[in-house]
């Protein structure tokens, strides 16, 4: 956006130094400030606005319901403005995904990014419950696994996951499905996140698993499929809690790689699987 103004903003400079040289001397024009917003309240609380990232920020007193706020937004003369000023904005996911305001001048416009939070309201993180760097608690085994680690290369390196350190058992033939990983002593409140991500590298199409151990209720088995059109990659699964799991507590989970069977596979002679980035979202 930046850019756009800039090259219109140098192309319009240009113009008036060959066309107006003489009064360019005195003149002292500054085409940005046609697009900028000079002042962003939301019910008397003044916005922070940064004109160089072109974010603003408004903190709103505790207790403050964002779900329909109407800014007063002051611009140039002659610039229009969207969303209008005055008009009622949901500002809940701002703090995730900002609100977009524009402003409009001729042939220049600029895009605010804003977001909008209230005293008190903390902003909840994704949380690393495992990354082979900087966040490693130690794996147990789990079903007949021929080994584990913790901090295992990362065998191929891709968009998904530049990191060096991953988790890896080695699968034999005979291995029941459930093998894999364990991690215990968690304390993840479930009504704050209410699904994982994890990255997982193999070469045989077929379910992972998670599966949450906690108090209040039973386990729970998530399962998401690892695509065989991208075996040997890198692949990032999303398990999603089920509404209503009644689970009050997370204090333990397994990680499967290959829950779908690989006994009866004539042609599965065991291999290496990894998996690493356990993060736990927040709902
Ligand atoms: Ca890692």
């Amino acid at each position: 956006m930046k850019t756009i103004q800039h090259i219109i903003y140098f192309g319009l400079l240009l113009l008036f130094s060959l066309t107006a040289c003489e009064d360019s001397a005195r003149e002292s024009v500054n085409l940005s400030e046609e697009v900028d917003i000079k002042s962003f309240a939301i019910n008397g609380t003044q916005g922070i606005i940064n004109t160089d990232n072109q974010t603003i920020t408004v903190m709103m007193p505790e207790g403050t319901n964002l779900a329909s706020l109407a800014a007063t937004v002051e611009i140039a003369a002659g610039a229009t403005l969207s969303p209008a000023s005055g008009t009622q904005i949901d500002f809940r996911s701002s703090n995730k995904s900002p609100v977009q305001y524009s402003v409009f001048n001729g042939n220049l416009y600029n895009t605010y990014k804003v977001t909008v939070r209230a005293i008190g309201d903390d902003v909840i993180y994704p949380l690393t419950i495992y990354n082979g760097e900087n966040i490693t608690p130690e794996w147990w085994t789990v079903g007949s696994a021929g080994d584990i680690s913790s901090n295992f290369g990362n065998p191929k390196p891709n968009a998904l996951n530049q990191t060096p350190y991953c988790a890896s058992i080695w699968r034999n033939p005979g291995d029941d499905d459930w093998t894999g990983g364990g991690l215990g002593g968690l304390n993840i409140d479930p009504t704050v996140y209410n699904r994982f991500t994890l990255l997982v590298w193999k070469e045989y199409a077929g379910d992972v698993q998670l599966e949450i151990q906690g108090e209040g209720a039973g386990n729970q088995w998530l399962k998401v499929w690892y695509a065989g059109d991208a075996l040997g990659e890198w692949q990032k699964l999303e398990f999603f809690l089920p509404e209503g799991h009644g689970l009050t507590k997370i204090h333990t989970i397994l990680v499967a790689p290959q829950i779908t069977g690989t006994k009866d596979d004539p042609n599965f002679f065991g291999q290496r699987m990894y998996w690493d980035e356990l993060i736990a979202i927040p709902k």
